[in-house]
């Protein structure tokens, strides 16, 4: 078995509940929905969910030994977390970045992302669907 971690921060919870015009109307349920279904058998998805920073730390720990790859959607802290950065920096798998909205095309403080850096991959404005195609790409990398 080989296990997947994909990741959201704060207030990722609220997607599809809020601010549609920016966000669509797709919630985090529905992502993990997609993702579920795209998913071979052989392969353990982990969801998961906090809006707190070292929630998300532990977990991105625990994939250093139990996961192949992290996808992860830090929201906010995508541009403020040198923490992040740090504990995706002791995760040795490949590590792709999404974000729901297209962050360039938004205020310059969300042009930024530390968690950038150290990302294999990076998906802007996909709304959803760009959780899909992270996994696919951790999938093809898994061969
Ligand atoms: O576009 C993304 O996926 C973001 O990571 C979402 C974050 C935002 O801070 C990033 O700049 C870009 C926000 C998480 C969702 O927050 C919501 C707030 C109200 C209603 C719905 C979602």
């Amino acid at each position: 078995m080989t296990t997947i971690f994909i990741l959201n921060g704060p207030n990722l919870n609220l997607l599809g509940r809020r601010e549609p015009d920016i966000y669509g109307s797709d919630t985090l349920e529905d992502a993990e929905r997609r993702c579920r279904a795209a998913c071979p058998a052989g392969v353990v998805l982990r969801f998961l969910q906090s809006n707190h920073e070292g929630q998300l730390i532990d977990w991105i720990h625990e994939a250093r030994e139990a996961a192949f790859g992290i996808v992860i959607n830090p929201g906010g802290l995508s541009h403020t977390s040198v923490a992040l950065l740090d504990a995706l920096g002791a995760f040795d798998g490949p590590v792709i970045e999404v974000h729901v909205s297209n962050i360039h095309r938004r205020e310059p403080f969300r042009h930024r992302s530390f968690v950038s850096r150290r990302a294999d991959g990076v998906i802007a404005g996909f709304g959803i669907e760009g959780y899909e195609a992270a996994l696919r790409r951790i999938l093809t990398l898994l061969g």
